[in-house]
């Protein structure tokens, strides 16, 4: 029996064949032409079903053909849904790259969709976990404490943490005027909150450059954030303020809607009609948010320095309705996570050196088997979704992408006295200011920065790049975008030399509505991206990008209100394929960093108008969508009503929409697979569901059938694949 009846039985979705040829011997992982498996043509065909029973009868999931494509990348490359859920069930990886880069989620073009499955990838693994380890509770829930400036929150949170005999004390001898000491990045500890229990409180910097690193430490699961802001500023400037915030929570959370309290502070500044504004803000939000955050109908105002107020009582009520609340939604945690983050102070003090809680992975199992009195450790990959787990609940940060995987176990060293260090404005002050908008940092300044915390600067570094806080062309430059102050100056994108020779397209991704923002962090992320993924070195600035490679130019740019990204790209040689390569390249660097660091904020598409890019306009403008659809449904034109002029969509999009490349594609089988310069990514146009190169893959496997002399009656079928 020839492996190609095998793979025509997986053609044919003829279950019984597909037994039959296994039975017979035939191996369930034999490699095809270009070392595809059968699994590999049931995900392209999407049938489900075949998928199912291949994986039950052996089939190796993560199998790789020569390209480095997974039965995951061809699922969702031919936006086969149900197959690449039911791959994932199955345990797919969604992290498998191919030999490009590209990791199979990549090719989903739907936002919801996407996150959705990149939910489920995660909730698999836990699954697994619970069935291997068992579970258990810990009664434990973490707060986090958000707002503005001087809003009181690490005032607040000392006074939470004071027990009843140190309060009496320090209500009493508390003076009326203490210097505030700004936190920075994020102080997090595990404290007793005096009748609510043991809480891991995260206290957030209100100022606005630490804001850069929050996003990464928002997670809703097991939550209550508490946001705070001031009763003293204006009413309009305490909206502005709290809106704000409140969508930040929103944009670094997909999953529940997270628990809310508001609390204002300097009840003690204020006369009567303090609490009515506090009242009318809660009234605002909550009819603003109600769809997205839970959001407590209880009004707090609070002299945040004293613990023995009858209103810090009832905030402390709360939190324990709350806790009660979320601990019995509360999802069990692995037994393996539990016994180590018993062991974890431990750990700290033992097993690192005094300013620098941080572990190599070979340090950190030799820590869990001496931990679990055994000498080798079988199951390396069970302790590392076991980490994950942990990283997920706070309790350490592990970072698994390294060729070795980094565990912190203190959350706050690398939050305050790393991240803190690093985006606090002081500290690396000159060289932002270069013309060029280059804010580069060097090694030995790191490394005096740092002094005090480690001599292990590379081990820093690898922290501050896997966070994406910096790049690195020569392992001596770094260059911190989260640090760049100067706006971009308009002289950095004028007029070509010759406007009517070159091409110019253009994207605007946009947050959908007024409860969505880019999370803080996203666009500086964006553009740690663009210096890893392009061959040459973009010019950056607080709100922009510029890069240059092959022929063409692109810019990348934040709109004033922080709303929008647009993204210009232009090719005076007319070069449309580069720039419509450009363009998609920068696209999905813009729907990977949101997936990461702002998986919560809904985004709408649109197109800009190629003329008004053109002639330069100052305002950018756009078509939805769907004027681009309907336009390319009827004649193929389409008006702006703002601008007065009309233009073709292909000046538009050059090639047209991915749905109509899918038509093509399915007719004429082109393949459009195309190398993208610098990083030497295979960058597969979104449309291109259709292109795999299965004609190619096909033309062997027939060449192979004919040689072998047992030609299908179906062949007609299958070349028309
Ligand atoms: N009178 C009065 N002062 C307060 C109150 N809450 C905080 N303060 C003071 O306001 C200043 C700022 O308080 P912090 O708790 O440090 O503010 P924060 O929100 O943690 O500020 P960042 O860490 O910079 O984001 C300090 O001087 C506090 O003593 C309050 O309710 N009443
Ligand atoms: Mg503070």
């Amino acid at each position: 029996m020839d492996g190609y009846e095998f793979l025509i039985a997986v053609q044919r979705g003829d279950v019984q064949a597909v037994r039959r040829c296994l039975q017979a011997g035939r191996d369930v992982n034999h490699r095809f032409l270009n070392d595809r498996t059968a699994l590999h043509w049931a995900s392209r065909d999407g049938n489900t079903e075949m998928v199912k029973l291949l994986v039950q009868l052996g089939a190796d999931v993560e199998a790789k053909d020569k390209d480095g494509w997974t039965a995951l990348h061809v699922a969702s490359l031919h936006g086969n849904n149900e197959t690449v859920k039911l791959l994932i069930q199955l345990g797919a990886n969604v992290e498998a790259k191919d030999k490009d880069g590209i990791k199979p989620l990549d090719h989903i073009r739907d936002q919801d969709h996407r996150r959705f499955l990149k939910n489920l990838a995660t909730e698999v693994p836990y699954h697994k976990l619970m069935k291997q380890s068992g579970g258990v509770k810990v009664d434990r829930f973490k707060m986090c404490i958000c707002g503005p400036q001087e809003a009181g929150k690490s005032t607040l949170k000392e006074s939470l943490q004071t027990g009843p005999f140190t309060a009496f004390f320090r209500d009493r001898m508390t003076p009326d005027h203490q210097p505030h000491e700004p936190t920075p990045g994020v102080n997090v500890g595990t404290t007793n909150i005096p009748s609510v229990g043991e809480v891991s409180v995260w206290d957030f910097a209100g100022q606005s450059e630490y804001a850069v690193t929050h996003s990464m430490f928002m997670n809703a699961e097991n939550t209550i954030f508490v946001v705070m802001y001031s009763i003293m500023d204006d009413s309009r400037t305490q909206e502005k303020k709290v809106h704000w915030w409140l969508c930040f929570i929103k944009s670094c959370n997909t999953k529940s809607k997270p628990n809310v309290i508001l609390v204002a502070s300097h009840a003690d500044q204020t006369d009567a009609g303090g609490h009515q504004k506090a009242s009318s803000l809660l009234e605002l939000m909550t009819s603003e948010f109600r769809n997205q955050l839970d959001i407590s109908d209880e009004v707090f105002l609070l002299d945040c320095r004293k613990t023995r107020k009858t209103d810090m009582r009832r905030l402390k009520d709360l939190l324990t309705r709350l806790k009660a609340q979320l601990l019995t939604h509360q999802r069990a945690v692995p037994k393996l996570c539990a016994e180590i983050i018993k062991c974890l102070p431990k750990w700290t003090k033992e097993k690192c050196s005094p300013k620098c809680p941080v572990l190599r992975w070979t340090e950190y199992k030799e820590a869990v088997m001496e931990m679990m009195g055994i000498d080798s450790l079988a199951e390396e990959d069970f302790l590392k979704e076991s980490s994950k787990y942990l990283n997920q609940l706070g309790e350490i940060l592990f970072v698994s992408s390294t060729t070795e995987p980094i565990v912190v176990l203190e959350p706050n060293w690398l939050c305050t006295d790393v991240f803190g260090k690093v985006m606090a404005p002081e500290n690396f002050p000159i060289h932002l200011r270069r013309p060029e908008g280059i804010g580069i940092v060097t090694k030995e300044e790191i490394q005096k920065v740092f002094k005090d915390v480690t001599t292990d600067v590379d081990l820093l570094i690898i922290l501050l790049q896997e966070f994406q806080l910096c790049h690195t062309f020569d392992g001596q430059e770094f260059i911190f975008p989260g640090l760049l102050t100067q706006a971009m100056p308009p002289e950095k994108w004028k007029p070509t030399a010759d406007p009517a020779k070159t091409v110019y397209f253009g994207k605007q991704v946009q947050c959908a509505d007024t409860t969505d923002m880019f999370s803080s962090g996203f666009f500086p992320r964006v553009q740690t991206r663009l210096m890893r993924q392009l061959k040459n070195r973009p010019l950056l600035w607080r709100d922009g990008a510029k890069c240059f490679d092959c022929n063409v130019e692109s810019l990348i740019k934040l709109s004033p209100d922080g709303r929008a990204v647009n993204i210009g790209v232009r090719s005076e040689q007319a070069d449309k394929p580069s720039c419509q390569q450009m363009l998609q390249l920068i696209e999905n660097i813009l729907t990977n960093e949101l997936d990461e660091c702002s998986p919560g904020t809904t985004t709408e598409e649109r197109v800009l108008s190629a003329r008004a890019l053109r002639e330069h306009r100052e305002e950018v403008y756009s078509y939805s969508m769907d004027q681009i659809d309907k336009a390319k449904a009827e004649d193929g034109i389409v008006h702006h009503d703002i601008l007065g002029f009309s233009e073709d969509v292909n000046d538009l999009l050059y090639g047209g929409r991915d749905d109509e490349e899918e038509e093509q594609g399915a007719v004429g089988n082109t393949i459009k697979q195309t190398i993208v310069y610098g990083s030497g990514n295979v960058f597969l146009r979104a449309g291109d569901h259709a292109h795999i190169d299965m004609p190619s893959v096909m033309q062997g496997d027939l060449g192979q059938l004919q040689i072998e002399g047992s030609l299908p009656d179906d062949l007609g079928q299958l070349q028309l694949e």
